[in-house]
């Protein structure tokens, strides 16, 4: 890694670590860090020996949500068109880690602010730092939340405190957001990335097709009825019995052996 990049991306054990790199400005959003942060997931989903995701950030934020100074309509005097900006960046952002069938597990290293805590939870499996704290910060700047946070925040932890979070912007620390189930663990500080590696090398050792299609499935519950979701689940299934890795999985269970997995389709 060098020196000055907004992004940096380091392989190991099958998981892509990839560490948000502005920290002199909590790691906030301009327009280089999406264009690193889009590639380098890009790289992610398409590289076979990468079977899971890492996402941190560095220094004592996770990210503070779009860089505000590069967005200052006192500055340019035009008026925004922040829709074309959500259009351009965050969105696609937010359907590429959705799509990427391989997990992705987050470690919340500080401060989750707007577009930040919308990142975070986007992700598949997000651990946070007992001081990391979740901030909606939308509404202190009289925007609306976005990159996803109106809907993964409701679907999360229900509308009432969706609500609650939006509208008054109240930081949300990580503990509570444990309890309220809208992350899936706390961990001590300095104890945060060791945890979030060894679950990342966890998961690239797992049957990650299966797991992929999992995350298919889960997130397609969200719209689906109930009918629907059985039929997702049969074709879902026919494509997971079909892997190496069921197979695998089966004779090591039998065989009372530690199973060795490979990711393969076929
Ligand atoms: C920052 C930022 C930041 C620039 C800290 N920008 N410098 C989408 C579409 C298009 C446009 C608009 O936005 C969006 C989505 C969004 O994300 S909207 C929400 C944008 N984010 C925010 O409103 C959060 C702004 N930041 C904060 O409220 C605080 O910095 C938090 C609560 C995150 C942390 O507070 P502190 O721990 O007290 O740190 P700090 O405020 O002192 O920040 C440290 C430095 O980082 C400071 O720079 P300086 O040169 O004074 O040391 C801040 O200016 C800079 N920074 N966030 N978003």
């Amino acid at each position: 890694m060098a020196d000055g990049e907004t992004v940096l991306v380091e392989h190991a054990d099958g998981v892509c670590r990839i560490t948000l790199n502005r920290p002199d400005k909590l790691n906030a959003f301009n327009t280089e860090m999406h264009k690193a942060l889009f590639a380098a997931l890009t790289h992610a989903a398409d590289s076979e020996p990468v079977r899971a995701v890492l996402l941190t950030g560095a220094g004592r934020a996770f990210c503070a949500g779009q860089d505000l100074g590069d967005r200052d309509p006192s500055i340019t005097g035009a008026t925004p068109d922040l829709g074309a900006t959500l259009d351009s960046t965050y969105n696609p952002l937010v359907r590429l880690i959705r799509s990427i069938e391989k997990p992705i597990v987050c470690a919340v290293n500080g401060v989750a602010a707007g577009a930040g805590a919308s990142l975070a939870l986007a992700c598949d499996i997000v651990l946070a730092a007992r001081t990391a704290k979740f901030i909606q910060a939308f509404s202190r700047i009289g925007l609306v939340p976005d990159s996803g946070a109106t809907w993964t925040l409701p679907h999360l932890v229900g509308e009432a405190r969706a609500k609650g979070l939006a509208l008054t912007g109240t930081p949300l620390a990580a503990e509570t957001a444990a309890e309220w189930g809208m992350i899936w663990g706390v961990v001590a500080d300095g104890l945060l990335m060791g945890e979030a590696e060894t679950l990342s090398a966890e998961l690239a050792a797992g049957p990650t097709v299966g797991l992929g299609l999992t995350k298919r499935a889960l997130q397609a519950a969200a719209t689906n009825s109930l009918d629907s979701q059985l039929d997702l689940e049969r074709d879902l299934q026919r494509e997971a019995g079909r892997t190496p890795d069921y197979t695998e999985g089966v004779s090591a269970f039998l065989g009372k052996r530690k199973p060795s997995f490979t990711g393969r389709r076929g």
